[in-house]
């Protein structure tokens, strides 16, 4: 009889875990149909919601990428703000399946905070911006400045190493949320605001006038930026490496949004036969069809693309590829071989 009630109560102990916890990240994101993505609080060029409250930007890409090829449709996504600060612990507590949203890869992060970086899908270094009537043209003249920046970030730390580095004193001021900090510098309270580069050319562009404002030359660091995700859930990490790593494979093979069916049909070359799933099944390998890359690249185009559309000439932030190139075009970004 007793034997009994604890066969009958290990039972339904395992399946009511199995519904909660013991589930894969890709079992529950394809049980819920939604892939749940934290994402910035609105950078122009990254992340930013349009006039229709639509989040676009070359991280959202990122994540429309992901969703494509688990879900079959970029659209699948609900998309979480967060503050620097949330962006870490949101990942490892679950709240989310995955963060694309200007995240620097580094080893504490990566060996002490619970989550793992995937595919550095962007190579930034931090700046800082100043009102050009300071008249100042090196950091290095910025002994006694007030700086601001967001909490939670490498920010906040690599301009405390660069005031130790080149022995001159800061007022550091940090502030909860970007929003904070920006508003900070914008109405006078710091003579200086520091993020990452890129973030700073768009951030500049949503002050009331950019061209009173300065990036200094200096680069104070570099800051890999990658998608993470929860550590522990080695598939869901590989997945999310192997598309992301995908679109910039796409870019070396020269297939994009237009072309990829057409090159799936007619190409002769194995490496594009089996990233396509014209032939082999790489998609099996990460629990995902054969179809996954072509998926993602029908969706928001090769690496290239999305660089383009978010950050090109044609752009209201025109930042140079350099070394967000290809490595043949004497840039950093180097595919790992589908196979
Ligand atoms: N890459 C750095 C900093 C990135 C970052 O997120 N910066 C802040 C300050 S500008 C931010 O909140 N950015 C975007 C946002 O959410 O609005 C890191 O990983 O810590």
């Amino acid at each position: 009889m007793y034997l009994k009630r604890i066969v009958v109560f290990l039972c339904v102990s395992f399946l009511a875990l199995g519904s909660t916890g013991l589930a894969t990240t890709l079992e529950d994101v394809k049980a819920r149909g939604v892939l749940n993505c934290g994402i910035s609080e609105g950078v122009p060029g990254f992340s930013i919601p349009d006039s229709s409250g639509r989040w676009v930007g070359f991280d959202v890409d990122m994540a429309r990428a992901v969703a494509a090829a688990v879900l079959k449709d970029g659209e699948k996504i609900k998309f979480v703000s967060l503050a620097s600060k949330q962006k870490i612990v949101a990942v490892s507590s679950g709240q989310v399946d995955l963060t694309s949203r200007t995240t620097t890869w580094t080893l504490k992060r990566d060996a002490k905070q619970g989550v793992d970086f995937t595919t550095i899908v962007f190579y930034d270094g931090q700046g800082f911006m100043i009102p050009k009537a300071m008249g100042v043209t090196s950091a290095k003249d910025l002994d006694g400045a007030s700086v601001c920046v967001t909490a939670g970030t490498t920010s906040e730390l690599n301009v405390a190493d660069f005031a130790r580095a080149n022995n001159i004193k800061f007022e550091i001021v940090v502030f909860d949320g970007k929003k904070e900090a920006l508003n900070a510098y914008a109405s006078g309270r710091c003579d200086v605001f520091t993020t990452d580069i890129s973030q700073l050319a768009a951030l500049r562009s949503t002050l009331a006038k950019p061209a009173d404002h300065l990036i200094l030359p200096e680069v104070l660091s570099k800051e890999p930026l990658s998608p993470l995700v929860r550590h522990g859930d080695n598939q869901w990490k590989d997945i999310v490496t192997w598309v992301t790593n995908g679109l910039i494979a796409a870019e070396e093979h020269g297939i994009t949004k237009a072309n990829v069916l057409k090159i799936k049909e007619t190409s002769k070359n194995p490496v594009v036969q089996r990233m396509l799933g014209k032939s082999g099944d790489t998609g099996s390998y990460l629990g995902l069809d054969k179809d996954w890359m072509v998926r993602a690249i029908q969706t928001v185009g090769n690496y290239g693309e999305i660089y383009q559309r978010h950050f090109g000439p044609d752009t209201q932030l025109n930042i140079p590829r350099g070394i967000n190139n290809l490595w043949t075009k004497g840039g950093q970004h180097y595919a790992l071989p589908i196979r």
